[in-house]
């Protein structure tokens, strides 16, 4: 998959793609990102890609032709690119969408703004969809848009091994994860749950997805499905009973 980041900070998006999972998947062919800062297609000395905003008012909007270049090498080097604007306006990032994005496989151009904005025309004329990744204002897009490169690195091909991406299965259905526990067996006091110790696969798998559902219900209640088979229902009825449940 190509990706290509149009940002006035290169060095601290080429950070994501050099450690972890997005390095492996670029170190496996699947994955390819370039860089593209727009004070390269700029004329002037002081290489400028900000004014002032039309109507006054505080910080400075990103200039439309830098940009617009910048879009315009993007495409040479990802053809049939899809053009995605991080942005607090954007449409909030979900699960679903980066897998559909990743099995899209169409190359992305992900432009990351900075001061208070980008020229609303270049907007229009060149962006596909917005995307955030939370309710808050950051610095600049770049953050969001190295979460769209891992999110969506996970998900290629070959990228997460055999035991991760069944790791990966276990919440792909828009559940939170269950808990996770590793040595030494007790911790102040507290002994890994027995059922992990007992090496009884199918326990541990109901267990788990207990978990699963009963944090989902607890923490994130607007997470949770619609309808819920029989075995869910006497899954979640059990987490809710136990000294785990879900308060009242
Ligand atoms: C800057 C600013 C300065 C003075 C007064 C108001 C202001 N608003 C902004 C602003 O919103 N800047 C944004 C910085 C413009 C677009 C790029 N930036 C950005 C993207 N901040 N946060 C994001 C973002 C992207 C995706 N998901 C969540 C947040």
């Amino acid at each position: 998959m190509d990706i290509a980041v149009i940002t006035i900070f290169p060095e601290l998006v080429a950070s994501v793609i050099e450690s972890g999972i997005p390095r492996k998947a670029r170190d496996l062919g699947r994955l390819r990102v370039e860089l593209i800062n727009p004070r390269d297609f700029t004329d002037d000395e002081r290489r400028t890609v900000d004014d002032r905003p039309y109507g006054g008012g505080p910080g400075m909007v990103m200039k439309a032709e830098p940009l617009r270049k910048a879009i315009q090498a993007a495409r040479a080097l990802c053809p049939a690119a899809k053009v995605i604007y991080l942005s607090p306006q954007g449409e909030q990032l979900k699960q679903q969408r980066v897998s559909a994005l990743a099995q899209e496989d169409q190359a992305l151009i992900l432009l990351a703004g900075r001061y208070e904005g980008i020229d609303e025309r270049l907007i229009r004329a060149e962006v596909d969809a917005e995307i955030s990744i939370g309710d808050y204002v950051l610095s600049g897009g770049e953050l969001a848009a190295m979460v769209v490169i891992d999110a969506v690195a996970r998900l290629l091909p070959d990228v997460l091994g055999h035991a991760e991406s069944a790791a990966q299965d276990s919440f792909s259905d828009g559940l939170l994860d269950c808990p996770h526990y590793t040595r030494p067996e007790w911790l102040d006091g507290e002994r890994v749950p027995e059922v992990l110790l007992s090496g009884n696969h199918a326990a541990i798998a109901r267990w788990r997805r207990m978990q699963a559902l009963g944090r989902t219900a607890q923490r994130r209640p607007d997470l949770m499905p619609e309808s819920l088979n029989k075995d869910d229902l006497r899954l979640l009825a059990e987490y809710s009973a136990s000294n785990d449940g879900i308060d009242d």
